[in-house]
């Protein structure tokens, strides 16, 4: 068994700042995405969206625009697989089905050899709607007597189920009454009214987070192909998840896995939204036609039909003693979860209940299906929402029981072996750690008396880290140089941390190191890029794979050196034995050895396998200084600091990067970014001129304190650190605003006319 954890500071590659492989290509313009992808005969798909957020689809009429130049087909849900008029999730609901479910549901797609000419045909296809009402307000969702979204029972239930249901629960008058409460759960430890009775301070308030889009660079792109022969196809995607993808296919298209083969893009930014979504139906239409077929959508295409990150309403009540401990938490979270079940509620609460010790807790969390699109990830799904609420929550819990923030944060902030609301423990986390580095900061301790304008604020949260099993393979090439591959898609720089294990473990610059993400044939198995696991389990089948090709090459070197294999290393590109450094063979005389006619040297191949068991969770903390201005109530981020445990930065570049990249984007949750639907559900914001994404003149200078507290079972103790960073940032801003105006605006975005009017009322 290998150890995963070495001596790091001993390190030639790993914890040392590396260059992106794929830097270069990036900035030059060289690198191809969906949209550049040409293919032989290739089609083009555009939808036709519905103007309603809730409507039956009387008729839809294809006529005219079938007439109209380089059109080939108009299809909707009845020329698709059965799953469309059946779905049990929003990928597999690939066109609307008799009812329409929200604004910018797709309809109908129009097929044309070009682009211009479907989108021209799209405007011709006449499609008849009869309004409904709709559930829009996720607490009037909740309402008896609201419009349901599903009235027939909420899709995801087993078909089992409801083909025996009515037998199960007898006559009609007896099954549960149909509403749009997709799902609820409780977690409970202790008494909570006992809790309360123990404080001397307890504060309740409710607050609300927004919907927010995740803003990529690249809208969702997809081309599918048929295969010239059989009955498969190619899906040229881009996604975080190359297997699931191909599994979300299958299910919806009712085909085998097997039959489909996914080839995975590079990606354009994803955050959570680019798991599957279009691709079944982008599939279904190339196989209906068995025609090679793109869909890339627009801008405004993408923030009306895609799967933003849901809008929460969090009534939240604390209690704590007047020495700062925390006595009891009573919390109901309800979740907008749009047309379709999803909404990461557990997640939400583990983290809601978890962040700090809390003797007494009862969370309650509700998940409301409304005419919205069904929502998706987004970085940090549930636990950003939690901690926006619960930091802002701490924050003036501290302001009355007379405790510095951070103090008040460091006298209940969980550690090792403290249990999350389902009662398993945190294993080694480095939450105190980073409230003390920040308390240590200049930012806070010098941050001066609050008011006039100017505040600091701070804010802890974190994220619980993915697992799932991944493999990975390392094979030497003939000139010493080694070829990584693996399942998992490069979002954010994990390639060039691949290189960077497999460097440091094989024993060769990072320069000597290519990584091949396959296709989902060719690759070895590996999760979605996403929960922040991609280098604790992939990383960790990297470096297992660069051991063992290192100790074939070791035992090929051993027996041309005469020496035990335990005696040799690898040093400057050759194999010699350890203080005799002219008993050496190349490793390019070892690749020529094997990879020749009638070489009798078995190739160099080494395999890796992971299966973690258990979590890294990764701590981030956020110092906030705004400035508001007196008579606009505009709130601007002047600096900001972020410390964040990553156990060990194997790329402190690439590390920096994410703690940058989510920091920004947790400035925009805090400040500037929310969909805003009217009361009939109509998109208010589908354009960027409407939804505020931080633009550079937005987003604050921001310094990067990387915290190591070692895991002890990633690659070198690495920790995920795609999450943590977008976690803390919105809920330290608001403090922060509350400390420059004493006013606290309880529903983000932190809007300036949101806080022209709490000030109002405040005097
Ligand atoms: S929100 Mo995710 O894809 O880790």
């Amino acid at each position: 068994m290998l150890t995963s954890t070495v001596n790091t500071s001993a390190a030639q590659v790993v914890g040392k700042p590396q260059k992106l492989l794929d830097g270069r290509d990036r900035v030059t313009g060289r690198t191809r995405f969906g949209g550049d992808i040409q293919l032989p005969g290739l089609l083009h798909i555009r939808l036709v969206l519905s103007p309603y957020a809730h409507a039956r689809l009387e008729r839809i009429d294809a006529s005219r625009a079938l007439q109209m130049p380089g059109v080939v087909a108009v299809l909707t849900a009845d020329d698709l697989p059965p799953a469309a008029r059946q779905p049990r999730s929003r990928a597999h609901a690939m066109l609307a089905h008799e009812r329409v479910l929200f604004r910018g549901q797709p309809v109908a797609a129009v097929v044309a050899a070009t682009e211009a000419q479907a989108m021209d045909a799209v405007d011709a296809v006449e499609v008849e709607y009869e309004m409904l009402d709709a559930a829009v307000d996720p607490l009037l969702a909740m309402a008896k007597g609201a419009p349901l979204v599903w009235p027939d029972g909420l899709p995801g239930e087993s078909e089992e189920l409801a083909a025996h249901g009515a037998a199960a629960t007898g006559p009609a008058e007896a099954a549960p009454e149909r509403s749009n409460i997709a799902a609820t759960s409780h977690l409970t430890r202790g008494d909570a009214a006992q809790g309360f009775a123990e404080a001397d301070v307890i504060l309740e308030r409710t607050y609300r987070t927004p919907i927010v889009y995740q803003a990529y660079v690249e809208p969702h792109v997809t081309l599918a192909e048929p295969s010239p022969l059989g009955d498969g196809l190619t899906v040229y995607t881009a996604t975080q998840s190359v297997f699931g993808v191909r599994q979300t296919i299958a299910g919806a298209l009712g085909i085998p896995e097997t039959s489909i083969k996914i080839v995975p893009l590079t990606v354009g930014g994803a955050f959570g939204a680019k798991f599957a979504v279009f691709q079944p139906l982008v599939a279904a239409v190339a196989l209906r036609l068995r025609r090679p077929v793109r869909l890339a959508l627009t801008r405004s295409e993408d923030i009306l039909a895609s799967t933003p990150a849901p809008q929460s309403i969090v009534e939240l009540k604390m209690g704590a003693k007047r020495d700062g401990r925390l006595t009891a938490m009573q919390a109901r979270m309800i979740f907008d979860a749009g047309c379709f079940p999803g909404a990461p509620a557990s997640i939400a609460a583990l983290m809601l209940g978890g962040t700090y010790r809390l003797p007494h807790l009862a969370i309650e969390t509700v998940e409301v299906l409304t005419h919205k699109p069904s929502v998706g990830a987004y970085r940090g799904p549930g636990a950003t929402q939690s901690t926006l609420v619960l930091e802002q929550h701490m924050d003036d819990l501290a302001h009355q029981v007379g405790l510095d923030p951070i103090e008040f944060r460091l006298r209940n902030a969980s550690d090792e072996g403290d249990p999350l609301p389902n009662g398993t423990p945190f294993p080694q986390i480095g939450l105190r750690t980073i409230l003390q580095r920040l308390a240590e900061h200049p930012l806070w301790r010098d941050r001066g008396p609050a008011g006039s304008g100017r505040g600091v604020g701070v804010a802890v949260g974190g994220w619980l880290g993915g697992l799932e099993p991944a493999a990975a393979a390392c094979k030497m090439d003939r000139d010493g140089s080694l070829v990584i591959s693996v399942g998992s898609v490069d979002l954010n720089g994990t390639n060039t941390t691949m290189a960077a294990i497999a460097a440091e473990t094989f024993g060769v610059p990072i320069e000597k190191v290519r990584v091949v993400t396959g296709d989902s044939d060719s690759a070895p198995y590996a999760g979605a890029a996403g929960g922040s696991k991609i280098t604790y389990t992939v990383g960790l089948a990297v470096q297992r794979a660069a051991a063992e090709a290192k100790q074939q090459v070791l035992n090929i070197a051993a027996e041309r050196l005469e020496a035990s294999a335990d005696d040799l290393e690898i040093v400057q590109g050759a194999v010699q034995v350890r203080g005799v450094p002219d008993r050496k063979v190349a490793l390019k005389e070892i690749g020529e050895a094997f990879m020749r006619f009638g070489g009798v040297v078995e190739p160099v191949y080494g395999r890796g396998r992971s299966a973690q068991l258990e979590r890294a969770p990764g701590f981030a903390g956020v110092l906030a200084e705004v400035e508001v201005d007196e008579a606009t109530s505009e709130t601007r981020v002047t600096r900001l600091v972020i410390a964040q445990d990553v156990g060990f930065a194997i790329n402190p570049l690439t590390v920096e990067g994410q703690m940058h990249g989510g920091a920004a984007q947790g400035v925009g949750w805090g400040l500037y970014e929310r969909l805003v639907y009217d009361a009939g559900g109509q998109l208010l914001t589908a354009s960027l001129m409407d939804y505020t994404v931080p633009r550079a003149a937005q987003t604050p200078a921001m310094e990067a304190v990387i915290v190591e507290v070692p895991s002890p079972n990633g690659p070198f103790g690495a920790r995920g650190v795609g999450e943590p960073p977008i976690i803390p940032p919105g809920a330290a801003v608001a403090n922060a605003v509350r400390a420059a105006t004493g006013v606290r605006v309880s529903e983000l975005p932190v809007t300036p006319e949101a806080l022209h009017r709490a000030r109002q009322a405040a005097t």
